[in-house]
């Protein structure tokens, strides 16, 4: 891939890195959801899906930094610090910026992104609706409301399915009879499963799908096979370790270092000094509070 695909999916790997040891330190506070495994989605989706609209959840600062790169904005944040993007209210998981949205409330966004696909549509302005969802968000109603309608009004709406095999604790298998792809069917909706980490070969069998879906076409389920390597939110791993240490195998990092390793350090060792110096920076500003 490219050094500046690289180069951001690494700066949200050390971002990700970085909260985790900013949270044990005592410089969060509430909860955070880190997306440590899942970075190369919203790299490979933010050029593919431009003019577009995204809508995250909890597990969003991946979905930030790849429309925006705006590191800063998000770490101020949610660390409650000047120059946060939201004033320091939203926190981790809701984040508002133009052509951006997050919630935590699972599913919440899937009707509000059909809302937004609805008004691209009437206004013919080219936008497509992008919204986060994870496996176990399916489990939620409203995603099946949304989608019934979203393909009956044949709305430029993108559901993109992070599938990382879990839901806090609980493994896909146990929550989820059948699978996404019927689901889908079910409701007349195309789809498209990805397990695979490629970047490029993603962008490549994504195009014509989604620029149907921006055409006129109806929505589109995507699904990534995908892996959670850290903890649900801040240090809550239920997993037994071999799980965890299997899980960690397919780290996409591994596998791309392996096959690039000098392009690889190059860019790790820049992305990680990045954030370094970003944290430490933004550490060093005024709380949005007033507190110290
Ligand atoms: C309506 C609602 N119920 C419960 C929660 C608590 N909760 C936060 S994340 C999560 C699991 C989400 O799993 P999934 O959709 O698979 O996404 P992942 O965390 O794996 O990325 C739960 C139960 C919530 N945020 N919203």
């Amino acid at each position: 891939m490219s050094d500046e695909d690289l180069g951001l999916a690494l700066f949200i790997r050390h971002f990700e890195r970085t909260l985790l040891r900013l949270v044990a330190e005592g410089h969060v506070r509430g909860t955070t959801h880190t997306c440590l495994g899942q970075e190369y989605i919203p790299v490979a989706l933010a050029p593919l899906i431009a003019p577009a609209f995204v809508f995250s959840n909890h597990r969003g600062h991946g979905h930030y930094l790849a429309q925006f790169g705006d590191g800063e904005g998000l770490l101020a944040e949610i660390t409650g610090r000047d120059g946060a993007v939201c004033g320091g209210r939203g926190g981790s998981q809701h984040i508002y910026r133009p052509g951006f949205c997050s919630t935590g409330v699972q599913g919440e966004n899937v009707p509000v992104a059909l809302g937004a696909a609805v008004h691209s549509q009437r206004r013919r302005d080219g936008r497509v609706a992008v919204v986060y969802t994870g496996d176990g968000t399916w489990g939620q109603g409203v995603v099946y409301e949304a989608l019934n309608i979203a393909q009956l009004l044949r709305a430029p709406l993108v559901v993109v399915v992070e599938n990382n095999g879990i839901a806090q604790s609980t493994p896909t298998g146990r929550a989820m009879s059948g699978t996404i792809a019927a689901r889908a069917a079910a409701f007349g909706v195309r789809f498209h499963r990805v397990d695979h980490a490629c970047i490029a070969t993603i962008r490549r069998e994504l195009r014509e799908p989604v620029e149907r879906t921006r055409a006129g076409d109806g929505p589109l389920v995507v699904e990534f096979r995908t892996w959670r390597l850290g903890p649900h939110s801040k240090g809550d791993d239920t997993r037994p370790p071999a799980e965890v240490a299997r899980v960690q195998r397919h780290d996409w990092t591994l596998a791309y270092r392996a096959s690039h390793p000098e392009q690889f350090d190059r860019v790790d060792d820049t992305q990680r000094r990045r954030v370094d110096e970003l944290a430490e920076a933004v550490l060093q500003r005024p709380r949005v509070d007033g507190e110290r």
